[in-house]
C-alpha cells in the first residue's frame, strides 16, 4: 500500500493559528477591520489593515470551522504527519482592543487556550496573549501564562506595543519573558511597503510585507542593544526570519562603516541573529539553507501556518486534502540529511518549548 506523503514524520508543527470561538463571536461583532462578515453565503475573515478598501482581495477570504474547532485541527495533524502542534491565536491578536478590554480578554483567551490543550492530551501546546496597549498587564500576563502547564511563551506582533520591537517601553515584557523563560514568537501582520502593493490582492502584502516588518522590527530590536540588555531572551521569528538571513552580512556592513552613528552594540548583528529561533517556513532549499548556515540547524523549527494557505476547497473535505503550505515545507526540509531535518522537523522544538 502506497503511504501518504507525510507518514511517519511526527513534525511539530511550531506556527499553527487558531481563532478561539469567543474571539470569532467578538470578530462577528465588530463593524471594522478586523472583522468577520457573512458575504455571499460564506463567512469572510477580514483583518489586514486597509484590506475592506481594496477591492483586489475580494473583501477578505474565507473562514470556516477549521480555524477554532479544535477537532478539525487534530484531523489536519493527522492528514500531514503533525504529531504535535504549537497553537497560537492568528493575527491581529488582540492588539486592537482598550487597555482595560484587552487585559480581560488575554486572560480569557490564556485560559481557553490551556484548556484546548489540556483536553489534546499532548497533542496541543499553546502560546498566549498580551494585553499590548497595557504594559504592566503584559508583564502580569506572561506571569499567568507561566504558570498555565500547557503554554510554553506568547505570540507577539512585530509591532510590539504599537512602537517596535526597539520601544524602551518593552523592557519589563523582556525581563518577565526571560525570567519565566518564555519563547516569545514575533510575528507580522501590519505589512511595510503597502503602498506598493494595490492590485495584487494578499500576495505581494504576505509574500513581502509580512517579511519586510519582521525584518525591519527584528532588526531594529537588535540594533537598540535589547540583545545585550536581555542575553537569556527566546524570541522565535515568524518565516525564516523575513528577509534577515540573507542581509546579516550588509547589516553587519553597514553598522561597521556607519561611523558618525553611536550604537550600543557590544557584537555585530549578525552575532545577535545566530541567538534567535526560527520557524523553517521558507519554502525555497536556498533560503533554508541561508538560514541554516547562519544559525546552524537546532534554531530552526518546522511550521506549516495552519489554517492560512488552504486548498480551495470548503468544509470537511479540508480535513483529508493535503494543504500546500505542509506539502512545500516537507519537501524543502526532506532534501536536506536526515539529522538535519529531524532536528527541524521535532528534535529542536521538544528541547526549545520543553514539549
Ligand atoms: O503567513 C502567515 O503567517 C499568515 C498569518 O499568520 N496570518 C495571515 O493573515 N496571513 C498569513
Ligand atoms: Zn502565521
Amino acid at each position: 500500500m502506497t503511504q501518504p506523503a507525510f507518514a511517519g514524520k511526527n513534525a511539530i508543527d511550531v506556527h499553527s493559528h487558531v481563532y478561539l470561538p469567543r474571539y470569532v463571536d467578538m470578530l462577528r461583532r465588530r463593524q471594522m477591520v478586523p472583522r468577520i462578515a457573512a458575504a455571499g453565503g460564506e463567512d469572510r475573515l477580514i483583518i489586514l489593515p486597509g484590506e475592506d478598501r481594496e477591492g483586489s482581495t475580494a473583501a477578505g477570504r474565507p473562514i470556516g470551522s477549521e480555524y477554532y474547532d479544535p477537532a478539525r485541527k487534530l484531523a489536519y495533524m493527522d492528514a500531514h504527519g503533525i504529531a504535535t502542534s504549537v497553537i497560537s491565536l492568528a493575527n491581529p491578536w488582540i492588539d486592537f482592543l482598550d487597555p482595560g478590554e484587552a487585559t480581560q480578554t488575554a486572560r480569557a483567551v490564556n485560559e481557553e487556550m490551556e484548556a484546548w490543550c489540556e483536553r489534546a492530551r499532548g497533542r496541543l501546546f499553546g502560546l498566549g496573549v498580551l494585553p499590548v496597549r497595557d504594559p504592566r498587564g503584559c508583564v502580569e500576563a506572561l506571569t499567568a501564562i507561566a504558570r498555565l502547564p500547557h503554554l510554553r511563551g506568547v505570540i507577539l506582533g512585530s509591532g510590539g506595543l504599537g512602537r517596535g520591537l526597539d520601544d524602551p517601553a518593552l523592557d519589563p515584557l523582556w525581563q518577565a519573558a526571560e525570567a519565566h523563560g518564555l519563547m516569545i514568537f514575533i510575528h507580522p501582520h501590519y505589512g511595510v511597503g503597502t503602498e506598493h502593493f494595490h492590485g495584487t490582492g494578499h500576495v505581494l502584502f504576505l509574500a513581502l510585507g509580512f517579511t519586510f516588518e519582521t525584518t525591519i522590527a527584528v532588526a531594529r530590536l537588535i540594533l537598540a542593544g535589547a540583545l545585550d540588555r536581555f542575553p537569556q531572551l527566546r524570541l522565535l521569528v515568524a518565516h525564516s526570519g523575513g528577509t534577515l538571513p540573507f542581509l546579516a552580512g550588509r547589516l553587519d556592513g553597514c553598522v561597521k562603516t556607519d561611523y558618525a552613528t553611536k550604537l550600543p552594540l557590544k557584537l555585530p548583528p549578525s552575532a545577535y541573529l545566530k541567538k534567535l529561533y526560527y520557524d523553517a517556513i521558507a519554502y525555497h532549499p536556498p533560503a533554508l539553507q541561508c538560514l541554516i548556515d547562519l544559525v546552524g540547524v537546532d534554531r530552526i523549527m518546522f511550521g506549516t501556518d495552519h489554517p492560512f494557505f488552504p486548498p480551495d476547497l470548503r468544509g470537511p473535505a479540508l480535513d483529508t486534502a493535503t494543504w500546500p503550505s505542509p506539502a512545500a515545507q516537507t519537501a524543502m526540509i526532506d532534501s536536506f540529511p536526515g539529522p538535519a531535518a529531524a532536528a527541524i522537523y521535532r528534535d529542536n522544538a521538544r528541547r526549545e518549548l520543553r514539549l
